[in-house]
């Protein structure tokens, strides 16, 4: 895990404008867009949920059922996450209200924010205290605020919800500290980019740093806190990602929060969720370029048409799609000949016929081809090798687990051509000819048996 955040550092510290007043680089912390599971928190990502559809691919969202308070939690250590604990800290996360949430004013509800837990202080309306010094700067969300006496006042909109800090400092355990109304009112059903940024204050002194942002518009600032005793050096701990509604409230109905692309980092990251290259979801994989390499020559589009953003690197390889990848790969000429019945619903019939008619394919049975079974290893050779003609099997019998396959001597002859090596190195006594291809790897055999 850690390597893959070194990485997302490396790659995104392109996107962070410059700050020639502050450090030379900025440390990426975090740049975690979901698209492999929830679980990335340390005490297990307790109450989170998968969302498919997510601000950019898939996401995460956490549900306070009608009469409960959480939601969920989950805390992201610097420490156990290999960094040193910072004193100022930038967040950005991508946030919407379910299109059905619903705040029962005066109730008021936590957000993610950056903590300093000891004890059960800086939570729960418990105070920092010189034996457990602590502090929180969560963001809540409410319909009222009560600071303003804006029109309207006590209540907003049912259909809009507002967002701001509830911080524990020394000044205050659980200060309510609204947002500008006039950027930070949310309409439910959106999506928002939302950062915030702390910096703690010099121990002692009233120059502690609150700051935050809506679509990348300044919504809250203020630099008069005092989270820190003039004999206190603790940094700030953790990232504390909190959904709870309430207070003594609980929630009036299933109401739904949901995330995407959250990063942590020691500048301002901005709403930019960029990323390298044609797919997103390929940052990072070790199939990257070979991914690269089938966009660039047309073999695919992505799997997420029509936006095309993905690749769908961890997904296995259906039939239909390995016929597809054949037939661009190798420029097959159209079939004259309809060979099967049953892909005759499936939008890659064509080029299942092309494959056909080029002699790469039989089918999975009499006027079959069974476009939606997945490709094993063992069906790979049988394809690769009729494709590239490979007829050399190296004297044969490569590998000790293929012998009642029915395609070993294909298997010999992909590594005979030096497609495939194995898949127990360093022994590579192995094929493991019943293993599915993901879609990662099958961009890299593609890219090695046709590429150049
Ligand atoms: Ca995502
Ligand atoms: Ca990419
Ligand atoms: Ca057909
Ligand atoms: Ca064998």
């Amino acid at each position: 895990m850690r390597i893959r955040w070194i990485l997302a550092a490396v790659l995104l510290v392109g996107l962070i404008p410059a700050a020639p007043s502050e450090a030379d680089s900025a440390t990426i912390y975090l740049n975690e867009r979901f698209e492999e599971g929830v679980d990335i928190f340390a005490n297990g990502s307790w109450g989170m949920l998968p969302l498919a559809d997510g601000h950019q691919g898939s996401g995460i969202k956490s549900k306070m059922n009608t009469g409960a308070h959480w939601g969920s939690s989950g805390w992201w250590y610097f420490d156990s996450n290999g960094f040193s604990e910072p004193e100022e800290l930038y967040w950005r996360y991508y946030l919407k209200f379910d299109p059905n949430f619903y705040v029962k004013p005066p109730a008021r509800g936590k957000l993610p924010g950056p903590a300093t837990l000891s004890g059960s202080g800086c939570r729960g309306g418990v105070p920092s205290t010189s034996s457990h010094p602590c502090f929180s700067a969560r963001m809540l969300f409410s319909r009222t605020y009560p600071k303003w006496g804006e029109p309207g006042y006590p209540n907003g909109p049912s259909d809009k919800t507002r967002i701001g800090f509830y911080a524990y400092h020394l000044d205050k355990a659980g200060d309510i500290l609204p947002w500008d109304i006039d950027v930070a009112t949310l309409d439910h059903g959106e999506w928002y980019c939302v950062e915030g940024r702390i910096k703690l204050n010099t121990p002692g002194s009233s120059n502690g740093l609150l700051e935050g942002w809506v679509d990348g518009t300044k919504a809250f600032s203020q630099d008069d806190f005092r989270f820190r005793r003039s004999n206190e050096s603790f940094d700030i701990k953790s990232f504390w990602f909190d959904i709870y509604y309430g207070g003594s409230h609980t929630s009036p109905r299933n109401n739904e929060i949901h995330f995407d692309n959250l990063a942590l980092s020691s500048e301002r990251v901005g709403c930019s969720v960029g990323y390298n290259g044609t797919f997103f979801d390929d940052d990072n994989n070790i199939f990257e370029n070979d991914i690269e390499w089938m966009a660039a020559n047309g073999i695919t589009n992505g799997c997420n048409p029509p936006d095309n953003t993905m690749y769908c690197p961890k997904d296995p390889v259906s039939r239909e799609v390995m016929a597809v990848y054949l037939a661009r790969a190798l420029d097959l000429p159209p079939s004259p000949v309809d060979y099967f019945s049953d892909d005759n619903s499936s939008i890659f019939e064509a080029d299942i016929n092309r494959i056909a008619h080029a002699g790469i394919t039989k089918g999975c049975a009499d006027d079959q081809f069974c476009p939606k079974g997945l490709v094993d290893r063992g069906q790979m050779a049988a394809f690769l090798a009729r494709a590239l003609g490979l007829s050399d099997n190296g004297g044969g019998d490569l590998f000790t687990d293929d012998d009642s396959s029915i395609f070993e001597a294909d298997i010999d002859r992909l590594a005979t051509a030096g497609i495939t090596k194995g898949c127990n190195p360093p022994a590579n006594t192995m094929y493991c000819p019943r293993s599915l291809v993901d879609r990662g790897a099958m961009a890299a055999f593609i890219h090695r048996a046709v590429g150049n």
